[in-house]
């Protein structure tokens, strides 16, 4: 309603940053151009059934052929920022050694179409799409693969950051380690359970060293963060083995990321649950140190949040392993089209207690968005009521947390556009812009009218 949407609106602190955002795999297309090496998400997509309908990135959007229409298209919607993130295979196609010039340059000229318009550049240097020659040593789970990720990082900086203010290093480790390395659920689609904790050490010393280059190489101040997807894991009762399971989840999901970055030390209780199961992160002299490095802006994506049991459904509170069970049961909430629950207050609750557990880190919500049918009329355009309600309850949750304290500067909508959802393909669409895929013809949706007038109404209160 236009008054529920005054109240968020005056919710949120003037200076509030306003943006969309999307990821180089999921829109760029062109993998073979330009010097462009297969990633580990080209190789992916070749595995017989890993991804809905067999889709892959060939041409995603075309983006890479189609950048400046689509910077006029963020343009025209009145965003202030743009978050993009940098194909690795691009810009040091083998995953080592110097920077292809042909692969920067595309970059290059996205930074300065995007100034010229106004709109403010936000990189995520690594949004998945590990050169394919690096997974073939070792991937993440590996200790060097996080010394080649500083090196490519500061190539990308080298070039940008005469003019890009804001860097993400990582783009949710979480899904790189787990659905990559222990569920097979995204590339490279191994299921290694040890080796998907190494990586989730090597993700954050990658991302530790990186950060403190950039920092000493920063010709002025930039601000430089890290984005983690995260959520609340509600207990299903306060029995105690729910309790216990909800902690556990909170743990792996959440603290295992925020307790380094920001305390330098993992979490105790996640020590010992992975020490129960005969896990230890492999963690050298230093480390540390480095995945503490000061970061200027913590990245929050958020999609759902989730209850736990620490019961099984015959009640047992162990497995046969002897490990204690935790698994999700439904909130019995609506869901969107990828299954998943719409829990605004878990949003409130989440950015309330980073902000309790992690004092003085500025955020912003750099992922927020919900994939539902689509249904266009002839014209393209799709009256997507579901997906603007999803994000007015979800901007509500935000200006709630910001009322009980928490630091949250701006919002970046997911996605820019309808583009490669991994696993799934095509076939879920969160865009705010309509693709069509037979001539990539784009058009906004009301849901990219709506945020468009909030953001305008925001800036000129
Ligand atoms: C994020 N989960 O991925 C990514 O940053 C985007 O590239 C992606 O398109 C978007 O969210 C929507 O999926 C996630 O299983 C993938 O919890 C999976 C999960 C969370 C985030």
């Amino acid at each position: 309603s236009v008054s529920g949407d005054a109240e968020l609106i005056a919710g949120l602190p003037a200076g509030f940053r306003w943006g969309v955002a999307t990821s180089a795999y999921q829109i760029e297309g062109a993998v073979a151009v330009d010097g462009r090496t297969p990633s580990i998400w080209d190789t992916y997509c070749r595995v017989p059934g890993a991804i809905d309908n067999g889709d892959t990135g060939d041409i995603a959007c075309d983006h890479y052929h189609r950048m400046p229409a689509d910077v006029a298209l963020i343009k025209d919607l009145g965003l202030d920022t743009y978050r993009f993130s940098v194909a690795w295979p691009r810009v040091q196609p083998r995953g080592k050694g110097p920077v292809n010039p042909a692969g920067i340059a595309f970059y290059d000229r996205l930074v300065d179409e995007l100034l010229v318009h106004g709109i403010d550049p936000w990189v995520t240097l690594y949004h998945w799409d590990l050169p394919q020659e690096l997974e073939d040593t070792g991937g993440w789970p590996v200790r060097d693969t996080a010394y080649r990720f500083a090196d490519y990082s500061m190539l990308v900086f080298d070039a940008l950051s005469d003019r890009v203010d804001t860097w993400t290093t990582l783009n949710e480790p979480w899904c790189s380690a787990m659905l990559g390395y222990a569920y097979g659920a995204h590339a490279p689609g191994r299921r290694e359970y040890p080796a998907a904790l190494a990586a989730v050490h090597h993700l954050l010393l990658g991302h530790g060293l990186a950060t403190v280059r950039m920092r000493e190489a920063a010709p002025r101040k930039v601000d430089i963060g890290i984005t983690l997807n995260v959520a609340t894991a509600y207990p299903a009762s306060s029995s105690e083995p729910d309790v216990e399971a909800a902690r556990h989840a909170d743990g792996m999901g959440r603290r295992i990321y925020l307790d380094p970055l920001v305390h330098g030390h993992y979490p105790a209780d996640v020590v010992a649950d992975l020490a129960a199961e005969g896990v230890e992160l492999p963690v050298e002299d230093g480390d540390l140190e480095l995945i503490s490095a000061p970061i200027d802006v913590l990245g929050v994506n958020y999609y759902f949040s989730q209850k736990f049991t620490g019961y099984a459904e015959d009640g047992r509170t162990v497995d046969d392993a002897g490990q204690p069970i935790s698994r999700t049961i439904p909130l019995d909430k609506p869901r969107t089209a990828m299954d998943w629950e719409i829990v605004p207050e878990g949003f409130t609750d989440l950015l309330v207690s980073i902000a309790r557990d992690y004092p003085g880190l500025p955020m912003v919500i750099t992922e927020n968005g919900s994939a539902f049918e689509d249904h266009a009329d002839a014209s393209g355009f799709v009256a997507d009521t579901d997906r603007t309600a999803y994000f007015t309850s979800h901007l509500a949750a935000v200006a709630e947390a910001i009322r009980q304290g928490a630091d949250i500067r701006g919002y970046l909508a997911w996605s820019l556009m309808d583009n490669f959802e991994w696993a799934y393909g095509y076939a879920k669409r969160f865009g705010i812009i309509r693709v069509d895929y037979e001539t990539q013809a784009r058009t906004p949706k009301q849901s990219a009218l709506y945020l468009k007038d909030l953001a305008q109404r925001h800036r000129g209160q």
